[in-house]
């Protein structure tokens, strides 16, 4: 018999292993990639090359569907921009109808040598979540030399995750308990 935490389980060794193997591609990747539902969570992003020896000139990040009152951390060295827009989901906070959110991070102005690593780092409320999910953070790199690297994809309902070229940054969102 399997029983739907049977199925949870399976579902979260799948996940866990992808993303492990992910890692070891020393891709675009945040440290963390497991999250409780719900809770606030600092997030750290990665960069750990540039584009073909040229530096990281550039780091934009969206933020999914569902993630809240995003505040990401100055670096020296680079202008840092919170883009906010209008949601479609309106939400409660504080007592309060936010009907405006931080949709966009980006790091701009600084460099990265591609023989050096760094991290971009901001904190977010995570959605809540029934089932374990996944989140994913679309990031855009770009180098001085006019290159980009796009991590952006997504895997399908075939995919493996090492199969995809430029995976986007993912957290996997465990329900909180109870
Ligand atoms: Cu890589």
């Amino acid at each position: 018999m399997i029983n739907r935490v049977t199925i949870k389980f399976y579902l979260l060794c799948f996940v866990i292993f992808s993303c492990f193997s992910l890692n070891v591609n020393a891709h675009a990747s945040l440290e963390e990639d497991t999250a409780i539902a719900g809770n606030s969570h600092k997030a750290v992003l990665r960069i750990t090359h540039g584009c073909n020896g040229s530096p990281t000139v550039s780091v934009r990040v969206r933020l999914p569907e569902g993630v809240k009152r995003t505040k990401p951390m100055p670096k020296p060295g680079w202008v840092l921009e919170a883009k906010q827009e209008k949601l479609d989901k309106p939400y409660q906070s504080r007592g309060v109808t936010v009907t405006e959110d931080v949709r966009e991070i980006h790091w701009k102005g600084g460099s990265l040598e591609d023989k050096f690593f760094d991290e971009f780092v901001f904190r977010m409320e995570l959605p809540e979540a029934s089932e374990t999910t996944i989140l994913y953070f679309r990031t855009v790199q770009e180098c001085e030399n006019g290159e980009f690297h796009r991590w952006i994809d997504i895997p399908g309902a075939k995919d493996e995750v090492d199969e995809l070229e430029s995976p986007a940054p993912s957290i996997i969102l465990i329900p909180a308990e109870g």
